[in-house]
């Protein structure tokens, strides 16, 4: 398990002062115009160094991600955005680092923005997240007044402006091109890429996009150095993740770990185990809402980090563990989330707005038990055609779930789709 002293987050559950005064007693804003005065170049190149990939699902490396932007202005500015629409199902992470850790969010948005030339940047925060953002606000202002932020940010000789700015419910503005469609005022609806933000992002300009928890771990990657962080987790698949464990365990948490830690040490250490035991466990969604379940089997010894949840079709995603033991109905499970994709398709590309319609409405007859053997193999031909074929990853994220149900627990939706007895009204059963 981690050391303590290896923890990012020494406040995730909100046991001190969030405000500037505890930030600072746990060594947030400590000697930051240090930091900066290693120049731009040397802050990209120690984040490349630690190896850090993006927390927000796709894991794509930081510093590289940095590292498209240009060195040199041609007259447009260059922005940070900070993705704070947390809407995966199952995720709460950034949540709590903004409830109690705001600042290492603030001050990895002084250092990231820095070290990519920019002088402003947006946080753009899940509207139903009212509280955090009140907080964070809060948290903003404190550091405009202590002049960590504004004209000369924290004596840097950096001007730093950070805006925070609330999204209206939509979960496809977590997809970084909706989100920036979002933030000019636009319908959030993803655009076509290449361009990538960096090329061509918020108003035409340079523009990075990173999750909230890639941002805030940064102060502290940079304090203590890249080869601490590169120390912890796996090769490829380093540094420490907050995962959030939810459904059937004693024991719902967010937790740091090392990446690569084991699901099931996951589960039986930090959530107090699966409810009724281990032996009582039938599934596990690994990483989110879009990422494949795993069965029981498939638990046993899976790692939890980027390439291992890869290596057998599934995801990291952005570390949220649902657990159902076996009183879960992991068909109608799925089928829900086939409802949620349905309902979130921004709908401009034709294989997602039409495919998430008909993976849901074949989710329906397999739950009701008015499917046929057929009927199961043209729904896994409609997944191929959404998965891959799509604007944005969305289209992906909606045919994985159904892809990985087939891949774990095909006899189970066979048997449902055609044999489904539904419960009886009790009135008859009484008969
Ligand atoms: C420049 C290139 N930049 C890639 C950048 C790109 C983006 C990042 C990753 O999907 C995943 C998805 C969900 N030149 C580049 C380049 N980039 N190639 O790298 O890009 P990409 O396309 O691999 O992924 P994405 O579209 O960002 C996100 C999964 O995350 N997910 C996410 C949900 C999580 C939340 C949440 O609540 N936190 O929304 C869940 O599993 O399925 O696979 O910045 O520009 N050649
Ligand atoms: Fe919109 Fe779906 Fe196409 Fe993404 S894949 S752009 S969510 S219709």
């Amino acid at each position: 398990m981690l050391n303590d002293a290896d923890r990012i987050y020494q406040n995730l559950y909100g046991q001190q002062d969030w405000q500037l005064s505890g930030a600072r007693a746990r060594g947030d804003w400590n000697a930051t115009v240090e930091i900066l005065a290693r120049g731009r170049d040397a802050i990209i190149e120690e984040v490349k160094a630690s190896g850090m990939r993006g927390r927000g699902g796709a894991g794509f490396p930081t510093g590289m991600k940095w590292s498209f932007m240009p060195k040199q202005s041609d007259g447009r500015p260059s922005y940070l955005v900070v993705n704070a629409d947390e809407s995966e199902p199952g995720t709460c992470k950034d949540r709590d680092i903004i409830r109690h850790e705001p600042h290492k969010l603030i001050e990895g948005c002084l250092i990231a923005g820095f070290a990519m030339g920019a002088h402003t940047a947006f946080i753009y925060i899940r509207g139903e997240y009212y509280n955090e953002a009140a907080r964070l606000q809060a948290a903003i202002e404190e550091a405009y007044a202590a002049g960590l932020l504004g004209k000369n940010a924290a004596g840097s000789d950096w001007d730093f402006d950070l805006v925070l700015h609330r999204g209206a419910g939509a979960y496809i503005c977590g997809e970084e091109s909706a989100l920036l469609e979002s933030l000019e005022g636009k319908k959030g609806m993803p655009r076509m890429k290449p361009p990538f933000p960096a090329a061509m992002g918020l108003y035409g300009c340079p523009t990075t996009v990173n999750n909230v928890e890639s941002i805030a771990g940064i102060p502290t990657v940079l304090r203590r150095g890249a080869a601490w962080f590169a120390a912890l987790g796996r090769p490829k698949n380093t540094g420490t993740k907050i995962f959030c464990i939810s459904g059937h365990v004693n024991r719902p948490c967010n937790v740091e770990e090392e990446l690569g830690i084991p699901l099931k040490d996951l589960i039986e250490k930090h959530a107090g185990g699966v409810r009724g035991g281990w032996d009582n466990l039938q599934a596990v969604i690994p990483g989110g809402a879009s990422m494949p379940i795993l069965n029981k089997e498939m638990c046993e010894t899976q790692l939890m980090d980027f390439d291992s949840l890869a290596a057998v079709r599934s995801g990291l995603g952005s570390g949220a563990i649902i657990v159902m033991d076996k009183s879960a109905d992991v068909v109608k499970a799925i089928w829900r989330l086939s409802k949620f994709f349905k309902h979130e398709s921004c709908g401009q590309c034709t294989p997602c707005r039409e495919g998430t319609g008909w993976m849901m409405r074949m989710m329906d007859r397999i739950v009701q038990g008015k499917a046929s053997m057929a009927d199961i193999a043209l729904m896994e031909q409609v997944t191929t055609q959404v998965a891959g074929h799509t604007i944005c990853a969305f289209g992906d994220a909606a045919a994985w779930p159904i892809q990985g149900l087939m891949r774990a627990f095909r006899p189970l939706v066979e048997q449902r789709a055609t044999d489904y007895k539904p419960p009886q009204p009790l009135a008859q059963a009484a008969e």
